[in-house]
């Protein structure tokens, strides 16, 4: 016990003469740095079909002090005449079937630092090509075309795939396509290829092509989504650890 108290304190001296052997003008410098990620984040702009419905016709008044004196008829507009698929026609130009689409806000909302990784921020502003398609029969080919955004500050690359259990119906065939013809997807045979790189504040347009096909059921209605994954450009097509 004694030699440990005097080892103890030889060590201590030992330790206070190195102590004073370094002791020596000195200055110091840091690496301060702060780091921020972006984003990544697309949204949907500039919706258009190619087959509008039309609208009805109204009376519009015409106030004076607040009371209605005058009233007249706004004539409504017609609706587009109806294209069609190879093998049909439609020489009359009938107007029979619609395309309705907007864009809508996806409802979903992840706090602040819930869960972890690249879905975490989430901005749901214009997420959704909500289209309608009205009285569609065998033959009844029509578009929209969108512009998919990139809003956030990483360029992306997009996926398109059908939401499990939401597919396209076997008696109808969608395409997305660009400007130029190429088809980066359809319901039939999937993923054809990837988009050009959108970088931060761009944004590229698709058509989104539809055909009723000829085994379609009457009295049908059928909902499906397909999504549209932006993945960070330089990630796009490389394997993800799980
Ligand atoms: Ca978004
Ligand atoms: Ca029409
Ligand atoms: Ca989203």
């Amino acid at each position: 016990m004694k030699r440990i108290k005097v080892l103890a304190l030889v060590l201590v001296f030992a330790f206070a003469a190195l102590g004073g052997a370094y002791a020596a003008w000195s200055d110091s410098i840091f690496i301060n740095e702060t780091v921020n990620t972006g984003t990544v984040d697309i949204q949907w702009q500039n919706a258009k079909t190619s087959d509008g419905a039309g609208t009805g016709g109204y009376y519009k008044y015409i106030y004076f002090f607040g009371i209605p004196v005058w009233k007249y008829w706004v004539c409504g507009t017609n609706g587009d005449w109806d294209r069609q698929a190879d093998g049909y026609n439609n020489d009359g130009k009938l107007d029979v079937a619609s395309k309705l689409v907007e864009i809508g806000d996806e409802d979903e909302l992840v706090a602040e630092g819930a869960g972890a990784g690249p879905d975490n921020y989430v901005r749901g502003l214009g997420d959704l090509l909500e289209i309608t398609l009205d009285n569609g029969y065998p033959g009844y080919t029509a578009y929209v075309t969108a512009d998919i955004a990139n809003i956030g500050t990483i360029p992306v690359k997009c996926d398109f795939a059908e939401v499990v259990g939401s597919e396209v119906p076997e008696w109808m065939i969608v395409r997305i396509i660009d400007k130029d013809g190429v088809e980066y997807w359809n319901s039939v045979d999937g993923q054809l290829a990837a988009t050009p790189t959108i970088e931060a504040d761009g944004k590229i347009t698709v058509k989104i092509h539809e055909e009723i096909l000829d085994n379609a059921p009457q009295l049908a209605e059928a909902t499906f989504s397909i999504e549209v994954v932006g993945i960070q450009w330089n990630a796009h097509g490389v394997q993800q650890a799980q």
